[in-house]
């Protein structure tokens, strides 16, 4: 049978913490679906279309890796397109306590299971909210974000800058 992990996120932008763990989630499982969670109470710097776009170009090399947007439960995502596991990466301690009770309640809701997977040193320092922050203030990006990336973030924050 098919292997299908989901790798959900906000991804407002994708970085390259979160680039690192698609690629190593599509050499783990059959498909992976990186799902952008529309959450309306959370301002974003890029809109739902605009963050599918970005994450469609960065993953392109990986075949078996697919890009849609979800409103509600990600167990209900899960359950309507066979997704047997959930996948999330950990960049430090400070991640783990969120993370391990919404895999519990994910668990208990569906019987999905959540691997997590530890960050690549290299980016554990990485959030999409500091890149955002970054570009506004003029500082350089380039080393946390995919090419065609830093070219909307710095585009967007010139416009609202
Ligand atoms: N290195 C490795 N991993 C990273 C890095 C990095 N530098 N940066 C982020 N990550 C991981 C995060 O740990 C996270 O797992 C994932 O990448 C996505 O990151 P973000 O910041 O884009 O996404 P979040 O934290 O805003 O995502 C939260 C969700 C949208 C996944 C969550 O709120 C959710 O599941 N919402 C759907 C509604 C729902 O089902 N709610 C009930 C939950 S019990």
């Amino acid at each position: 049978p098919m292997r299908r992990a989901i790798y959900p996120g906000s991804y407002d932008p994708v970085t390259n913490g979160h680039v690192d763990i698609i690629e190593r989630a599509a050499g783990q499982f059959d498909e992976v679906v990186v799902a952008v969670m529309i959450n309306k109470s959370k301002k974003s710097l890029f809109t739902v279309d605009e963050r599918l776009d970005m994450l469609r170009d960065v993953s392109v090399e990986w075949p078996n890796v697919r890009v849609d947007s979800w409103h509600g439960l990600l167990v209900d995502y899960c359950r309507t397109h066979d997704i047997q596991a959930i996948v999330k990466g950990l960049r430090a301690v400070s991640d783990f306590d969120y993370e391990l009770q919404m895999a519990q309640m994910n668990q208990r809701l569906s019987g999905v299971e959540t691997l997590f997977m530890a960050a690549n040193p290299v980016y554990s320092f990485l959030a999409s909210s500091l890149v955002k922050e970054i570009a506004t203030y003029g500082g350089d990006v380039s080393a946390l974000v995919p090419a065609v990336v830093e070219r909307r973030v710095v585009e967007r924050a010139t416009e609202r800058g």
